[in-house]
């Protein structure tokens, strides 16, 4: 093992009880000797001195770790400009909210890939990405990697995800011979050009982030024996499709649309029908500028990746529709048909928007005004309230949109894909929604913080097998590592056969009045055994608290049970489905009503839907090797090279760095070669605690035994000859290192205190005598 390593084991282990251990080291220099260079460097992980706070380049070596002193230490980096910190097999990063001049340019990348040891260079993404790309190419068979990016909105996980892709764009491509130039060029143009286009239609300008990605993306980049770039595929979760019919004050819908009202010539703007100075109810904050209201960008990706002119046609003519969708409004009818009729101003949005979806608006509308109720084989019509109606017209942009970006990641899929014969490995950059925990948090909230468990599990079971290499390396049994997992959590969520997901779906299949009271009284009745739910039983609301990893979230319940439905009127589908936008019509061509008898109760609900995708994805990173990148939002409003320690704090414990120092103490986070271990400890033998009679030379001494029985001795003595097997829980002898737990180091260290003080008293009475 290096002894690169090794220092960082020492720093590992030295995690706690700093307190103590640096005024020993302190006490240490004076009466008992000048410690020579090798031990003061081993014994600078000791000491935690605030002014050097910003030279630790990893976290797991300030003493004593605690939240405070992470916090301290990642703030005096941030305030020297400086943005990525290790934190044991994590890479923490620290948000700029400015562009940093060379931090990411060619030579930077240059510098990094060819590294002989990146690991050693300063912590950056782009060691998380070269070590990837090292260990792709495995030494018996190669390994896939992934890369898992995580972090709150606005942390900076987009950013850092764009940043690995064109890290490999570029080294990928630059370290291959000139064998198929073209082809590897045109191949890595196109795996960039997806991110303006998946960006343009799933992200919007939100409080937290003017750039939110409303889904969650795993990207696959596909590499060849030469381990060169040649594909790529994308998987993409959940899009927040609800944001194109209702945007929360002072949010915006999603960025293709201002894209399309600013970006446009005076000719498009004709055709779509989106006169200047239109208002667009579903276009709100239309005035502010950001810097991704650029349609040119995506225009071109777009021809990039091969979407023609007709098909770009297709796509504007359609979203220009759901515009013209959102300002039509409803009112109850006077007379007594009961239908409810357009309002005055919405007719002309009723009819610009059936020509550019290519409907006709007759059928338009009644689809919109009137339901189609099953009665055994007869279809029975009845109008709908006004509110139904506003439901209908909700639904049908949302299925729009939703389908037509399904279709786009299809089509940026058949675009970038390589062959499968042409690649053999990947590796998967992981960009998803962090924990979300906001005043009213629902089914989105739910299925968000339900993907956050799983991965926090991933990395609790990662994170605790690396520890177990180590121990099995130094033959050490590792059962003995207790650590809590999220796993009554995850049975609560997801479990068999009861949980809030099986409740859930029952509730929706039911297909009854929901009645949200109904549904909170089964939870509790159902699910009262779990300690991870709990309800404040004086609420007017109904809602539930789960007691997630990361912090307490409390759920409405009101309108869960409809989103988990997601019902389609099939009218709708019928209607999408006879449009003469050809586009429109693909996309729904194989698309099933969700009332149509053939699906009757099989219908899939969004958690069981979102459940598999997950599963599948979960599949796939274990059997990755994975690499843990950790974006913290130093301030709430984005603000250059500003950080504020609640915010901080708060986004250390729920993307685990606080979890991981508590695995770390679970198992025996303290790791010290034995030749360190007796220097440090040696005087704590009867011969040596004879120090009044001069300075041992611990060293000669260390060199002549077996380093292994010595500390074992060693070890007896502190815990005053008991057996020390029985002290596995205690301390471990490896085969090069010693593991111990924080209690063992604190009796060490209070033995050899103990000693050094006696050493200093005799010392101050010899030196009495003489006087
Ligand atoms: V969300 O969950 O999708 O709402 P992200 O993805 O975590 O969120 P994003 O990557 O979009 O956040 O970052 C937010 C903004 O921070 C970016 O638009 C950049 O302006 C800014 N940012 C993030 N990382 C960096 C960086 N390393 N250097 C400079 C950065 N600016
Ligand atoms: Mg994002």
């Amino acid at each position: 093992m290096s002894s690169a390593t090794d220092q960082r084991n020492v720093g590992v282990g030295l995690n706690h009880g700093g307190a103590t251990v640096k005024g020993f080291v302190q006490k240490a220099c004076s009466p008992d000797r000048p410690l020579n260079d090798s031990l003061e460097g081993e014994l600078q992980a000791f000491l935690t001195n605030e002014d050097q706070l910003h030279t630790y380049d990893d976290l797991t070596k300030v003493n004593p770790v605690t939240p405070t002193t992470v916090l301290k230490c990642l703030q005096a980096r941030y305030s020297v400009k400086v943005f990525y910190t290790n934190a044991g097999c994590t890479l923490v990063a620290l948000n700029p909210f400015q562009p940093i001049p060379d931090l990411y340019s060619l030579d930077v990348m240059k510098e990094y890939h060819c590294a002989p040891q990146p690991q050693e260079s300063k912590p950056h993404i782009f060691i998380v990405a070269e070590e990837a790309y090292r260990n792709v190419q495995g030494q018996v068979e190669p390994v896939n990697q992934s890369l898992v990016v995580s972090g709150e909105s606005g942390a900076g996980k987009t950013w850092t995800s764009r940043c690995l892709m064109k890290y490999y764009a570029t080294v990928a491509a630059s370290s291959s011979v000139v064998k198929s130039q073209g082809t590897v060029e045109r191949i890595e143009k196109r795996v960039l050009d997806s991110n303006p286009i998946m960006e343009a239609f799933g992200n919007a300008c939100t409080l937290r982030n003017n750039n939110s990605s409303r889904f969650g993306k795993y990207i696959q980049l596909q590499l060849d024996r030469c381990q060169m770039l040649v594909g790529a595929s994308v998987q993409t979760y959940l899009l927040e499709k609800t944001r194109v019919a209702c945007q929360l004050a002072n949010e915006r819908n999603f960025h293709i649309f201002y894209q399309m009202m600013k970006g446009a010539t005076e000719e498009q703007k004709k055709e779509w029908m989106m006169p200047q100075g239109q208002h667009f109810a579903w276009l709100p904050n239309v005035e502010k500028t950001i810097e991704e209201d650029c349609f040119q960008e995506t225009v071109e990706a777009m021809v990039h990746l091969g979407i023609d002119t007709e098909r770009q046609r297709q796509i504007f003519r359609i979203l220009a529709g759901i515009l013209q969708l959102g300002n039509v409004n409803f009112c109850s009818s006077a007379d007594e048909s009961h239908l409810c009729n357009l309002e005055e101003q919405s007719k002309e949005s009723m009819q610009r928007a059936a020509e550019l979806l290519l409907v006709p608006a007759v059928e338009l509308q009644s689809c919109l005004t009137v339901r189609m109720l099953k009665a055994g084989k007869q279809s029975v019509l009845k109008p709908c309230s006004q509110a139904e109606c506003s439901v209908r017209r909700d639904c049908l942009a949302k299925t729009i949109y939703a389908q037509l970006f399904e279709w786009l990641v299809t089509f940026i899929n058949n675009s970038i894909c390589a062959d499968q014969s042409t690649w053999c490995n990947f590796i998967g950059v992981l960009d998803v929604y962090g924990f979300e925990c906001f005043q009213i948090n629902n089914l989105e909230q739910l299925c968000i913080n339900y993907a956050n468990e799983k991965l926090q599990q991933h990395f609790v079971a990662h994170y605790l097998r690396a520890q177990q290499e180590e121990y099995v390396s130094e033959g050490l049994e590792w059962s003995f590592v207790k650590y809590q997992d999220n796993q009554r959590c995850l049975d609560l969520l997801e479990g068999s056969p009861i949980s809030v997901f099986s409740l859930l779906n029952e509730e929706s299949r039911l297909n009854r009045a929901s009645d949200a009271q109904t549904f909170r009284i089964r939870l509790e009745k159902e699910l009262c055994d779990n300690a991870n739910i709990s309800w404040d039983k004086f609420s007017k609301e109904p809602h539930f608290t789960v007691a997630h990893y990361a912090g307490k979230v409390n759920y409405q319940i009101q309108g869960m049970v409809e989103k988990n439905k997601d019902p389609v009127p099939p009218e709708l589908i019928g209607l999408l489905q006879k449009a003469d936008n050809p586009l429109l019509q693909q996309i729904f061509a194989d698309k099933e009503s969700d009332n149509s008898p053939t699906k009757g109760l099989s219908k899939v609900t969004v958690v069981s839907k979102f459940k598999n995708s997950l599963e599948s994805l979960m599949k796939i990173l274990h059997n990755t090797t994975p690499h843990y990148t950790r974006c913290i939002k130093p301030n709430p409003d984005c603000k250059p090279l500003t950080f504020k320690k609640e915010e901080v704090i708060m986004q250390l414990e729920a993307c685990g760095i606080v979890e991981t120092i508590h695995i770390s103490a679970a198992g025996f986070p303290i790791r010290i070669p034995f030749k360190s271990f007796i220097q440090r400890y040696g005087l704590i033998r009867p011969k040596y605690s004879k120090l009044n009679s001069g300075t041992p030379s611990v060293d000669a001494e260390a060199d002549s035994v077996d380093a292994s029985q010595e500390v074992e001795e060693l070890l007896r003595m502190v815990l005053q000859y008991q057996t020390f097997e029985k002290q596995s829980s205690l301390v471990h002898c490896g085969r090069t290192k010693v593991f111990l737990t924080q209690l063992m180091l604190d009796l060490l260290e209070g033995q050899r205190g103990k000693i050094l003080s006696q050493c200093a008293f005799s010392i101050q009475c010899c030196w009495l005598r003489f006087q």
